[in-house]
């Protein structure tokens, strides 16, 4: 599974490119100046090689962690609806696919579609996805591309000239700034084309005596998935450092109206990469990830900002979480 990947990049962009080697210096490039930085901070995209990938599936499991289980409901329920105002959509283009499950809904309510483009970082989450999905649905096409989405040039040419559907769930958006998430819609806008639409899952803003426990779980998953990071740079960049030393920690920031998490250093330490040492002081924070939260309205607001049209929306009788269709004009 793991060559179709890369033989899906090679047929469509005529190129043997290896996404492996080229994330490792991308990744080695991002954690050196994430480190040097003060405040430090990491990117979140660098959750997910294959052990991140899986410690985030445990995380949509837990009763804390209630966004997908909200998300997955909506779907479920609403999957008639959306297909009634996307029923001609020929091509679905999902970004951040991940595990592909509740993609799986929405394909089952969109009887048009015959095309599937998952695009996602994580290799092993798209070759895991691929095989799922092919034993669910007969003779949908699945072409994988192991890209970053907000960077992405262009689509396969299976895609062209055919009415696509985006798809961004699990409100992967709420972890870009509004300026990033502002600049990823248009692009979306740019690769969905004429005539799309998107459907984007967007987590509401609520008391953080919900949302903090979903980010910080009793069984200690959120922790090590966070932690994880650490293990990664040791794993793949060699690097001089003690895990245990530091602990995971997540906070609602009001102001910004969003989650944060960090990894704090449980004492005085050093920490080695690729020939560069990182002195920290002990209850020095290296920010790893934010995740926003939209009302509806401020959500419409970014999205019509970025040239979509808010069309439709749903959210769950306790208003925990947002499925917005928006279509581009
Ligand atoms: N949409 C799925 C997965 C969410 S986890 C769900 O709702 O369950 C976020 C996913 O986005 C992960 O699979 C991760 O690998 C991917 N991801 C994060 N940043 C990315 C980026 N910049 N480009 C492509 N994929 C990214
Ligand atoms: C993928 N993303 C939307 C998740 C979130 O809720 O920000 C990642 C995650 N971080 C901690 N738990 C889950």
């Amino acid at each position: 599974m793991e060559r179709d990947v890369h033989q899906s990049f090679a047929e469509e962009f005529g190129t043997a490119l290896a996404p492996s080697e080229a994330t490792r210096d991308e990744f080695a490039d991002a954690v050196l100046q994430g480190l040097a930085r003060k405040p430090r901070s990491l990117p979140c995209r660098f959750f997910y090689d294959a052990r991140g990938s899986e410690l985030f599936e445990a995380i949509t499991q837990l009763e804390e962690y209630y966004l997908t289980r909200v998300e997955t409901a909506l779907l479920a329920d609403h999957g008639a609806a959306i297909a009634a105002e996307m029923g001609d959509a020929k091509v679905l283009v999902e970004f951040g696919s991940g595990s592909s499950r509740k993609t799986s809904l929405l394909l089952a309510a969109l009887a048009a579609v015959d095309t599937y483009i998952p695009i996602d970082v994580s290799e092993e989450s798209l070759a895991g996805a691929a095989s799922w999905l092919e034993e669910r649905h007969d003779g949908l096409a699945i072409r994988p591309l192991v890209a970053d989405f907000t960077s992405i040039a262009a689509l396969p040419l299976t895609a062209r000239r055919r009415r696509k559907l985006g798809f961004f769930s699990g409100s992967t958006i709420g972890n870009l700034s509004h300026d990033e998430a502002r600049s990823f819609l248009a692009h979306a806008a740019r690769l969905l084309g004429k005539h799309s639409a998107f459907l984007v899952g967007v987590d509401l803003k609520k008391d953080p005596s919900i949302l903090i426990p979903a980010y910080n779980d009793a069984q200690g998953v959120t922790a090590a998935f966070n932690l994880n990071l650490l293990h990664r740079i040791k794993r793949e960049l060699g690097a001089d450092i003690d895990v245990d030393g530091f602990a995971h920690d997540a906070v609602y920031d009001e102001l910004h109206g969003r989650m944060e998490m960090y990894l704090v250093s449980r004492k005085r330490q050093l920490v080695r990469v690729r020939g560069r040492a990182f002195r920290f002081a002990d209850g020095e924070r290296i920010h790893t990830e934010n995740s926003h939260k939209y009302s509806v309205a401020e959500f419409q607001a970014l999205a019509e900002s970025a040239g979509w049209r808010p069309a439709r929306v749903w959210t769950d009788e306790d208003q925990l979480f947002s499925l917005h269709l928006l279509r581009r004009p």
